[in-house]
């Protein structure tokens, strides 16, 4: 039935969010307006350089693309300071228990992943050997919703894309996965991910068997 799963990074295999949200708070506060959690949850799945747009935009705010970059680049800095403390205590439940038997039962798993610093994170929380295939924002030009990112994981390991199970935690995401003509399972809100083939709190709700109903109905 499937023969592959591709995770999101930020929502599903830790909770990176925390770390984007203080690094454009900080910048933000700087160049002289307020950025709330609210504002961080529309950024889930979104392009650094797309986030930093929506961003000036809500503070009233023109820069110049040159300007913009060096902003871009402020905002990583800190970011990066944040995720290299990062440990494994901080891969959100269920998740690596979930990789382990897909790998046990010979199903395949790729990342696909928005963020250029996906390499880093999975090496620090301990993870990166359980994924055959990284894609990320440093082989994607074209961001969620448009399905490149898993199309481009599917591909890498041959196997395809009816065949493949998405988790994503973000509605771009999610679209992202049906253009792709993948199953997705959504991890968050029944309302706000209502579109995925089947939506939970937390990757501990899901098994092989859940996996496999998926194709049943
Ligand atoms: C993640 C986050 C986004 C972030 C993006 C780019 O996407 O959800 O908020 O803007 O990565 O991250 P970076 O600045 O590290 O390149 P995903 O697809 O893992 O949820
Ligand atoms: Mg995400």
């Amino acid at each position: 039935v499937f023969e592959a799963c591709i995770f999101d990074l930020d929502g599903v295999i830790v909770d990176t969010a925390v770390y984007h949200f203080k690094a454009w708070k900080r910048l933000a506060n700087e160049l002289g307006f307020n950025f709330t959690e609210a504002q961080n949850e529309k950024l889930k799945g979104i392009s650094r350089v797309k986030s930093l747009e929506l961003i000036l935009e809500w503070g009233g705010i023109e820069k110049t693309a040159e300007e913009q970059q060096v902003l871009a680049t402020r905002k990583n800095d800190w970011y990066v300071e944040m995720i290299n403390h990062m440990t494994p205590e901080e891969i959100l439940p269920g998740t690596k228990e979930l990789l382990e038997s897909l790998r046990a039962a010979g199903i395949r798993t790729a990342l696909g992943s928005a963020s250029k610093n996906a390499t880093v994170i999975l090496e620090k929380v301990g993870i990166l050997p359980l994924f055959e295939v990284l894609v990320d924002g440093n082989t994607v030009t074209a961001s969620k919703p448009d399905p490149e990112v898993f199309l481009k994981g599917a591909e890498a390991l041959q196997i395809s894309p009816e065949k493949c199970i998405v988790f994503e935690d973000a509605i771009a995401g999610v679209q992202a996965a049906q253009a792709a003509n993948m199953k997705v399972v959504g991890l968050g809100e029944q309302d706000v991910l209502g579109a995925a083939d089947l939506v939970v709190s937390s990757l501990e709700q899901i098994n092989m068997q859940t996996l496999t109903n998926l194709y049943s109905k």
